[in-house]
């Protein structure tokens, strides 16, 4: 077929696949706007997303406040460097210090990035202040977690589609079973140089984990009996996404460090952040670790708009009262399914387990009727759909799309 004769989404589509690298497989739609929580493809279509660019969109598309900041901030000062300083990265870090409830927060750019940064704190703090003997601090982590695609966090990553041919790997990670508190304790007590244990409040990649209630609470009162750092990876569940400010909350931890990412912009910015105490990030000493965008005036003004947004629309209570609506009905449905096995998720993330193997098409397909039923959702290891709308959602939206989900599932019911 001639480029006349198609569609501007297979153009678009064919660009893709001719000149980028194929590292990822995207549901085939093309998406050129976005408002709230709806997008447009290139044809005009609009979809309910029901992803929010994995939990980067909590506040919504292009929500105006946040958007004006972007826009203001780009046109009076865009970026200097760590090597001066600005007048916007001190404001921003004090927003963000009394909004989350710590001393310090280091700016980075991305998720992985945050993730790296806590490690190497963690590290530090192991040798500087605990006494681990140089070189052999080891952190404790998750099986099936999810916390980026560096190369030493693919090292202590499970998944081979994440690993493979990506050695040599880096050494100085335990692997434990998630949502297991008497492996995590006999590592600890077997382990004299476990410096921190890592670990996501709701395994998401994972298929949306939800651990038994007490695990993060008890996890946090093993790692202070051990003198170990607690370190949350919120970077997906964190910013209201399942109902409260962060889902350590839920259990009211606080943990040691604390990573965050995506929604710090409401998806306008790559920002991510790690905050801790003064006793903890003090390690950190100039020059030992930076970016040249991290904290940069446009990203403190986007941050700071984003998060007040949180607050001011009420997210955490609406991404909670709508959580439960949402499972509930999906459970309503659920009781005359053949198709689907359960509905999991705290807030607004959840997903649905369809009674197939892994290796099935099904839940892919499931996503492709979605979508020409106007809801934009994407299956994860190949059984699970993953619903994470954005939060600004509205009740009358979210039972609409309730019925776009339970009208699609019907479809495939046998
Ligand atoms: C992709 C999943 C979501 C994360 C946690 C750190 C990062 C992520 C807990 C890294 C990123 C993303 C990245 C995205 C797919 C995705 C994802 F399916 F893999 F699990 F959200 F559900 N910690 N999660 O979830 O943040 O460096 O990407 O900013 O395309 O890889 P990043």
């Amino acid at each position: 077929m001639n480029t006349l004769n198609k569609t501007q989404s297979e153009q678009a589509i064919d660009l893709e696949n001719k000149y980028g690298a194929h590292n990822y497989h995207p549901l085939p739609v093309v998406l050129s706007k976005g408002d709230g929580v709806y997008v447009w493809d290139v044809e005009g279509k609009r979809y309910y997303d029901f992803l929010s660019a994995y939990s980067a969109v909590n506040q919504g598309h292009c929500h105006p406040k946040i958007v004006d900041a972007l826009v203001e901030q780009s046109k009076r000062l865009a970026l200097t460097s760590r090597a001066f300083y600005n007048d916007m990265l001190g404001k921003y870090e004090k927003f963000a210090c009394k909004y989350f409830g710590f001393d310090k927060l280091l700016p980075m750019n991305t998720g992985a990035e945050a993730v790296e940064t806590a490690l190497k704190i963690c590290r530090r703090w192991a040798y500087e202040k605990k006494g681990i003997t140089e070189n052999k601090a080891e952190i404790i982590v998750c099986k099936n977690n999810f916390h980026g695609r560096t190369t030493t966090i693919i090292s202590f990553s499970n998944d081979p589609v994440a690993r493979t041919h990506f050695g040599p790997y880096t050494n100085g990670f335990i692997k434990i079973e998630y949502d297991n508190l008497q492996e995590l304790e006999i590592t600890l007590k077997t382990n004299p140089n476990v410096a921190g244990f890592l670990v996501e409040p709701i395994q998401g990649e994972a298929g949306v984990y939800v651990p038994s209630e007490g695990y993060l609470k008890q996890a946090k009162a093993l790692c202070e009996k051990y003198n170990v750092l607690f370190i949350a990876d919120e970077v997906q569940t964190g910013i209201a996404r399942t109902g409260k400010l962060l889902a350590v909350q839920h259990e009211d931890v606080v943990p040691d460090i604390l990573i965050l990412g995506k929604a710090m912009s409401g998806g306008a910015y790559p920002i991510s952040a790690v905050l801790a105490n003064n006793d903890i990030m003090n390690v950190i000493t100039p020059g030992s670790h930076g970016s040249t965008f991290g904290g940069n005036p446009v990203a403190a003004a986007v941050a700071i708009a984003a998060l007040t947004v949180v607050k001011e629309e009420n997210l955490a209570e609406n991404a909670e009262k709508l959580g439960q609506l949402f499972r509930n009905k999906i459970n309503e449905y659920i009781t005359t399914s053949n198709i689907v096995r359960l509905v999991r998720g705290k807030g607004l993330l959840n997903a649905i387990v369809i009674k197939e193997e892994e290796e099935s098409e099904t839940a892919w397909n499931i996503c492709l009727r979605l979508r020409d039923n106007g809801l934009l959702a994407k299956p994860t290891h190949g059984n699970i759909i993953r619903f994470a709308p954005p939060l600004v959602m509205t009740q009358e939206q979210l039972l609409d799309c309730v019925a776009i989900i339970s009208r699609t599932l019907q479809e495939f019911e046998k």
